[in-house]
């Protein structure tokens, strides 16, 4: 035998224990010590390559192919061991958890109070019939008093109780605005609630504030009575406060309605007996309503003689704190999250 194959049974002895070696590596470190013991600066292969100088020169060439072939083929045995290795530490060592658990939603703000009141209060309202008109904030002092059958020399038309921004714009100071505008615009049936905030200049105590929100209701079309008024209210009290309410109506005056009344409901605290919420009169004060006056029909474009309706307004506000127990109104534009938190369900505490 040729001493040139020689070098090449030796070199293909030291690539059959090599190919063991890594094979039988159980994980990346040992596979790693392996790489180094025979491909590394001072390895078995590097050393074999180093001592091809004291080889005859014509058989330099053949013996340094081989070595530099039998280190392709480690490398690339290493490389193939190196991906199983990591793939099977997938399975070997899974992720400690429970993966089938839903992600944690985290804090992302709840519902105002306010909001979640008037969104119930819409729900009933719809389910008899009624659509949601909205307006402007700001309006003419023709829709906010002078369409609405106010006096010239009304108490309320005064700078100390309305916001003016000139003598002919103001901040509404109810919602009936958008009613007289809906009305020039539809002709009856008109069967509308119109939620919004309203303005009036008071100064800021446990009951009053100088914005809050209300709805109005208003209901037109031919034969429409007082008895279809006390039928709806009655049907919207029960609803949002509870079945054994009973429903009274109270004389009032309103400019835009007439007859006028001041809606009672009793006093689901004390039922009757007399208590703090309902100042021992066994009843609560709910919403003002009426049937629209005819000058009010006038200006809008309705004819009187044809058609008859019935309005009704309430404070959102009022109706939260009664419903909640809440005792300064206040605290619906403080932002106090201890106070708005209260009202939020778990979803929105992020649990
Ligand atoms: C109330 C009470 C009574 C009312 C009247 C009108 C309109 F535009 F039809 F004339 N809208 N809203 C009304 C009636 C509002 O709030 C306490």
């Amino acid at each position: 035998m040729a001493e040139e194959d020689l070098d090449r049974q030796a070199i293909e002895d030291l690539v059959e224990s090599a190919s063991r070696a890594i094979a039988g590596s159980e994980n990346l470190d040992s596979l790693e010590a392996e790489r180094i013991r025979y491909l590394g600066r001072k390895g078995e292969l590097t050393k074999s390559l180093r001592s091809i100088k004291s080889l005859p020169a014509e058989k330099r060439p053949a013996v340094g192919n081989a070595i530099n072939q039998a280190k392709e083929r480690l490398e690339a045995l290493i490389e193939e061991r190196k991906t199983s290795l990591s793939a099977s530490f997938v399975e070997e060592e899974p992720y400690p958890g429970d993966f089938t658990l839903p992600g944690r939603s985290g804090f992302s703000g709840g519902r105002h109070i306010l909001h979640s009141v008037m969104g119930e209060i819409k729900e009933i309202f719809a389910g008899m019939g009624y659509s949601i008109a909205e307006g402007s904030d700001v309006e003419l002092d023709y829709y906010n008093f002078e369409a609405l059958n106010f006096p010239p020399d009304h108490p309320s038309r005064d700078l100390q109780d309305t916001f003016y921004i000139n003598k002919d714009i103001l901040l509404r100071t109810h919602t009936s605005p958008v009613q007289v505008r809906y009305m020039e615009k539809h002709k009856p049936p008109v069967r509308i609630i119109v939620p919004g905030k309203v303005y009036r200049n008071e100064s800021p105590d446990p009951s009053h504030s100088a914005e809050f929100l209300q709805m109005e209701g208003l209901y037109v079309d031919e034969n429409v009575s007082l008895a279809d008024l006390r039928n709806d209210v009655t049907y919207f009290i029960r609803s949002f406060f509870g079945q054994d309410a009973s429903v009274r109506f109270r004389p009032h005056f309103f400019p835009f309605t007439e007859p006028s009344a001041e809606v009672d409901m009793s006093c689901f605290s004390c039922r009757g007996e007399g208590c703090q919420i309902c100042q021992k009169t066994g009843w609560i004060e709910i919403m003002g309503a009426g049937m629209v006056h005819p000058n009010v029909f006038r200006y809008a474009g309705y004819d009187p003689d044809a058609y008859t309706g019935f309005a009704f307004g309430m404070g959102i506000d009022r109706i939260a704190m009664l419903k909640y127990g809440i005792d300064d109104i206040r605290r619906f534009l403080t932002n106090d999250l201890r106070f708005l938190s209260q009202f939020w369900s778990e979803r929105e505490m992020g649990e």
